[in-house]
Formats: C-alpha cells, structure tokens, sequence
C-alpha cells in the first residue's frame, strides 16, 4: 500500500516538476546511476494549512497508518510554520516532512481568505477515506479540497505569505523529493560536489543563506533547486506562471561514534538522522519569488 501511494505520488511529481526527470537524465548520462530506481530518496516532503479538520494531525494519519513514526517538531516563527519528520517503517521508505502554516498567526484579511476556502471542508477528510485502498488513497492525495482559487485571493495571500499562497493553490501534490547524495560515486557524493554538477548541467540552486545549508553539527548538508514556474489555471480560467515544485539533495554524514566503520559496513543507523530547522528554514524559500525570479 505503501509503494502504490508513494509511486503515485512520486509519478505526479515528475509529470508537473520538469527538473525531476532532466536531473535523472543527467545523473544517467555520467554514469552515477543505471537506472532511476537507483536513486536514494532522503526524503519527501508535504505543506498543509492549519485548520482543524486539516493540517498535519490530518495528513499525518495516512502515514502513521502505513507505519511511519512521528518525530521531532520544528517551528519556524518568522515564515509562520510549524512541521514535524516522520521515520519510515524501514529503511528503503523515504523519510517524510510534514509542514503546516499557523493560520491563526496571519492577518485577518489572509485568514478570512484561507478559510473561505477551508470551510468547504466539514469534516477532516483523511478520517472518511479506506486508508487500505491505494487508488482511493492516491485519489486523495491529487483531488482538489476546496473550490479553484481566484488569481487575485492568490496574489493577496502571497503578498504576506509565499507558502499559504503555494499550498491554497497546489494542496498536497508532492513539494518535492530528495536525492541522497553520500552513496554516489566519489565526485558527486558530497553536496559541495554535487552542486558543482548541478550548475555545469544548467540547473539553478536555491542560494538563500548561500547554497550549501550546513546543520550547526555539520553532519546534515541540503541544497535544492529553484522551483520553476508553470502555469496554473485559477477561476474564471484565469492562467498565470506561479511556483511549482523543486528537488532537494542531502548529505548525511556519519556520526562521530562510528568515524573509524569500514565504509561497507556503514549503513542509514550510522549517519545524522532527523532534519534542522536552520536549513530548513532556507529551503521553504525555493518556491519563494526571491529564489523563482532567479530564473
Ligand atoms: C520544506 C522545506 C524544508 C527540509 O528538508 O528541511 C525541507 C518545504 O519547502 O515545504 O524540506
Ligand atoms: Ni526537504
């Protein structure tokens, strides 16, 4: 159920984020991978709105069903969000990040707008759907929650903020994925290295408090593309550019207890876990105008 959920998820992804399929391109052509599949996803993530039929405690009830682990909290005061990461059931599964936006915190204006939109959702949704039927489950995931948004209530909520104005209009469609870089071939298996590759290949990083985001114990290394825009269709058949999706890239490094393991005796258990608030709090901005209109 899991693979089935995480496959569609993954397929809608690469149809709408172009860069998805020209990264695997370019990592098959210099031989770092065979095949898509050898690709190590870190991690997915997902924004929702904070509203009590909504938001995480919503959301979060599908992957806790398949197995996943709530685990540490973040809380980022200034972009008005609050997230948590989710472990998977095992080490083959991607982790998951969830994050929601503190509505209550937002103006009045931008929180009548929000709820304009989320009052059309009576009762949590996740709380009526078979979580056993991947089709329904995968339904679910890319079926609109509330009616088409008008360009101009779009333009009002990015005015104060970019991520309420992402997710009113793209919901739950996968933010993005995230390709661990510290399996692959020596050259590209750093993310300092791997960005490198990314430029020469044309790609346009996020460089928010620079591009490389360092965790303060220096053991959890993110970069990300800028999202690019694509046309979105709003009410009234309205069309205009906005934010789509990006991909992300991790390095984990391996714990200082187990520095002297024999390479091929290192596995997931041995390296940084979990997320920091830091880098992430930098990445949310790749689908934010000042890293879209590098572009
Ligand atoms: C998530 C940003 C944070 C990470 O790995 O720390 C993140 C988002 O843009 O919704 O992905
Ligand atoms: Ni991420």
């Amino acid at each position: 159920m899991l693979d089935y959920v995480l496959s569609g998820l993954m397929q809608r992804y690469q149809d709408r984020v172009p860069d998805v399929a020209a990264i695997i391109a370019a990592m098959i052509s210099e031989n770092l991978i065979e095949v898509p599949e050898d690709i190590e996803n870190d991690h997915i993530a997902f924004r929702t709105i904070g509203v009590p039929e909504l938001g995480i405690q919503s959301l979060e009830k599908i992957f806790l069903h398949y197995g996943y682990t709530r685990r540490d909290a973040y809380h980022f005061k200034e972009k008005k969000l609050d997230a948590y990461w989710y472990a998977p059931p095992s080490p083959e599964h991607p982790r998951i990040f969830i994050s929601e936006l503190r509505v209550q915190d937002l103006s009045p204006a931008a929180q009548q707008i929000i709820k304009s939109y989320t009052n059309e959702v009576l009762v949590d949704p996740v709380s009526n759907l078979n979580l056993d039927d991947g089709p329904a489950v995968d339904a679910f995931l890319h079926s609109s929650l509330w009616r088409t948004p008008t360009l101009q209530d779009y333009q009002t909520l990015a005015a104060e903020s970019e991520y309420a104005a992402w997710v009113i209009y793209n919901r739950y469609y996968l933010n993005h994925f995230t390709i661990s870089v510290q399996n692959l071939p020596a050259g590209y298996n750093t993310v300092a290295d791997f960005n490198n590759f990314l430029e020469k290949e044309g790609f346009i990083l996020n460089n928010a408090g620079g591009k490389i985001k360092t965790s303060p114990d220096g053991l959890l290394l993110q970069s990300s593309t800028v999202a690019k825009m694509i046309p979105a269709t709003f009410a009234g058949n309205e069309v205009q550019k906005i934010a789509g999706s990006y991909v992300e890239f991790a390095e984990r490094k391996v714990l200082p207890q187990f520095a002297d393991l024999p390479a091929d005796k290192i596995t997931r258990a041995h390296r940084r876990e979990g997320f920091e608030a830091g880098n992430a709090d930098r990445i949310f901005e790749s689908t934010y105008s000042s890293q879209t209109n590098k572009q």
